[in-house]
């Protein structure tokens, strides 16, 4: 692994967590989807030998739980779900360089060489251990065919995760009052025997690989946790018809015949499957498989933070095991909430894939609202109404208003490109913007990468207002922002227009390129209207820079305004049927269908959460004057940065009305520091200051829970007001 920045000269693979064959795909899928879809779309931008891949994973209780209900034959539940997955992805200009799935004979292969090999080095040994049984069913329950309590957190678990609570993988015997959810009996506790990966042999190999791990902070930070609380080998077999059977031939024991893999085995090897897929199909001179995962290449995997254990620990683990390379990085990328709450598919608290199109709205739309509207690693809220505003304000308002006035002007008065060169400044401006998305890809920032190109279409909107080319030509016209009366009197002329104009275009095409990982439909648009050929996805970011066709025709505005009954509408609709599906759940509330453990976002809806694990209420009271001895004021975050050396604290400066603290607060892991300036906050003023790393902490900012909500006003109460 290494770690210089991209491009690279050695070949890299994008993967995206691969969705479980079993439901509808949600805007909670997309997110993943689509961000790793912008950054291996970056990557190739830069020129980066890179390939984008995943699949359907086939395999394991989610496939057979939810088959099972629909009374079919899991091969064919999970085969029809991957043909839509297929159809879908295109729709939101996903393109997969290869999709397979994990049932496919190259996964099937792949998989049972890898564990033979890994059973070879020594690393799987068998074991006696108590697995849940319900006698009434007469069958083995792993997995989510079993839901207890979970031994971490004590929130309601599935046999394998804590998919509400503290997220962690738990293994077979482990769930507390354990619970089958055949026939909603308790399980008893049988004896079998079981195979297992000895991950625990692992644990320096996996802090060194963790140190060296590029990708979000959560995803070095939490399993950084676990290897200090000691691991665990990992069960890798399961008692169940459905999956891939354990191979022969590789360990003694008599029951491995009726064993297949645990579905976390086969599903990330698929990320393999699918690359040598892709370059069977190419040829290895194209691309090299083998390179890319047994020698040098660049693995980059972006998953959601719920499966961070299985790809920084089981999966490096199996990958050093097995002979291969290590992942350079793991992108893990937040929930999505939907109006403030969990997104739930059992609650219909979604926003459907289908849904979506069948709205209407170019998928370019959400491609830029999932990856721009948060950081990666942050949860981020979706609601109709934020979706409107950043469509109109930032896709409207700034990209899509500057590319129309500039080209429509351009076409009016020059018929296209004007014949002069670029202004040194505005190549220069230019020149910057390919910086800023160069250093984002490399820091795993869609949202830098979009911002980048959107502050350049915003320059673009201030050149031509300040320059005002319409008052020297003869068109008076729309180019002008009906806002804005002309001002200025320095002597200019048609010349000046030109140049403006040139400038204009550059800056244009140059907003184009640079949007395209993001919104890759309308930049290949933009691309068309200034009169290129070929596609902008193939284009190299340097071409920003390259001088457009002389001639083009009548442009068309490539974006429109969401309208504000459009949004009533989509409100009204989503509240009816979280309503509907609400009601249906107090009738039947063991349904448990979600498609990618997504669910757990669930517990950040404030009226549903399981209260099981708050701290107990204080006993002893104190008095008002107690409390007045607290100086708490309202203040506003202007600068956060990580402090160096220091994992979790962040440095602030915090404006609070009299003055401006500096404060070191324990949120580096919790926030997006990035995010914070701007935001008000809560400080406790008069508490005794401390030095933290070398820095002053002068005040401490208030914050709820575990993950650090931060507190705030709910009205405009003014910076440095008292709080009593
Ligand atoms: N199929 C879905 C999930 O837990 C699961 C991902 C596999 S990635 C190798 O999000
Ligand atoms: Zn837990």
């Amino acid at each position: 692994m290494s770690t210089d920045e991209f491009p690279t000269d050695r070949p890299a693979v994008v993967t995206c967590g691969l969705p479980y064959a079993n439901g509808d795909l949600h805007i909670g899928h997309l997110r993943g989807y689509i961000g790793a879809d912008a950054f291996n779309r970056t990557l190739e931008t830069l020129g980066q030998e890179t390939a984008y891949v995943s699949g359907s994973d086939m395999h394991g209780t989610p496939v057979a739980v939810n088959a099972e209900q629909d009374g079919v034959d899991p091969a064919d539940f999970a085969l029809e779900w991957h043909d839509q997955y297929e159809e879908t992805f295109p729709k939101f200009n996903v393109e997969f360089d290869n999709y397979g799935h994990t049932h496919d004979e190259t996964n099937t292969q792949l998989t049972q060489e890898i564990v033979r090999t890994l059973d070879e080095e020594g690393y799987v040994y068998e074991k006696e251990i108590q697995v849940a049984y319900d006698p009434d069913a007469d069958q083995y329950l792993p997995d989510r065919y079993v839901e207890g309590t979970c031994p971490y957190c004590g929130k309601k678990a599935r046999g394998d995760e804590c998919d509400e609570g503290c997220q962690r993988h738990l293994e077979p015997g482990e769930v507390e009052d354990p619970t089958s959810t055949i026939t909603g009996n308790p399980a008893e506790y049988r004896e079998r025997s079981h195979k297992f990966f000895e991950v625990s042999a692992f644990a320096d190999y996996l802090t060194d690989f963790l140190d060296n791990l590029e990708g979000t902070s959560n995803a070095r930070n939490q399993p950084r946790q676990w290897i200090e609380d000691g691991l665990q080998d990992w069960c890798i077999t399961r008692d169940m018809d459905w999956g891939i059977d354990y191979p022969n031939g590789t360990a003694d024991g008599d029951d491995e015949d009726d064993l297949v893999l645990y579905v976390w085995v086969d599903a990330p090897i698929e990320y393999v499957a699918s690359t040598k897929q892709y370059s069977e199909r190419v040829g290895t001179d194209e691309y090299d498989w083998e390179r890319v995962w047994k020698e040098d290449g660049d693995i980059v995997h972006v998953i959601g933070r719920d499966i961070i254990q299985h790809h920084t620990i089981f999966w490096p683990a199996m990958l050093e095991g097995a002979g291969y390379n290590a992942p350079r990085a793991v992108a893990a990328t937040g929930f999505i909430t939907i109006n403030g709450k969990g997104l739930s598919t059992s609650r219909n608290r979604a926003i459907w894939a289908k849904e979506y199109l069948e709205e209407g709205f170019h998928p370019d739309l959400l491609r830029y609202y999932l990856t721009t509207t948060g950081g990666l690693q942050q949860d981020v809220d979706f609601s109709w109404d934020a979706f409107q505003e950043t469509v109109n304000g930032e896709l409207v308002g700034t990209v899509g208003n500057f590319w129309y006035r500039s080209l429509l002007f351009a076409y009016r008065n020059y018929e296209g490109t004007p014949e002069v060169d670029v202004s040194p400044d505005v190549a220069d401006r230019i020149e910057g913007a390919i910086g800023d998305v160069r250093e984002n890809v490399n820091d795993y920032s869609l949202r830098g990468v979009g911002q980048a190109a959107v502050e350049l279409a915003q320059f673009g909107n201030e050149y031509i207002q300040r320059n005002e080319p319409w008052k020297l030509t003869d068109d008076d016209s729309e180019a002008r922002s009906a806002s804005e009366e002309p001002s200025g009197d320095e002597p200019r002329g048609p010349e000046q227009a030109a140049q403006v104009i040139r400038d204009c275009v550059q800056i244009a095409k140059a907003v184009g390129v640079l949007l395209e990982p993001i919104t890759p439909e309308k930049s290949q648009q933009l691309w068309a209207q200034i009169g290129e050929e070929g596609t902008v996805a193939d284009a190299h970011i340097e071409d920003a820079l390259e001088a457009p066709p002389r001639n083009f025709d009548e442009p068309g505005e490539l974006f429109a305004k969401i309208e504000d009954d459009r949004v009533d509408e989509l409100n009204a609709k989503l509240e009816e049927r979280v309503a509907a599906a609400g009601a249906d759940a107090e009738e039947s509330d063991t349904e448990h269908d979600d498609t990618d453990g997504d669910e757990s976002a669930d517990a950040t809806d404030t009226s549903e959460a399981a209260t099981t694990d708050l701290e107990a209420l204080a006993e002893d009271r104190i008095g008002f004057e107690d409390f007045q001895e607290l100086d708490i004021r309202v203040g506003r975050i202007e600068t956060a940065e990580g402090i160096e050396g220091a994992d979790d604290l962040a440095r602030l400066e915090v404006d609070i009305g009299l003055e401006t603290r500096q404060v070191v607060a324990g949120i580096k892991q919790l926030h997006d520091l990035e995010q914070l300036p701007g935001t008000k906050c809560v400080l406790l003023a008069n508490m005794e200051p401390a030095e933290l790393f070398g820095v002053e902490s002068n005040g401490m900012i208030l914050a709820a829970g575990e993950e650090a909500d931060l507190l705030t006003t709910h009205g405009d109460a003014a910076l440095g007001e008292k709080i009593k």
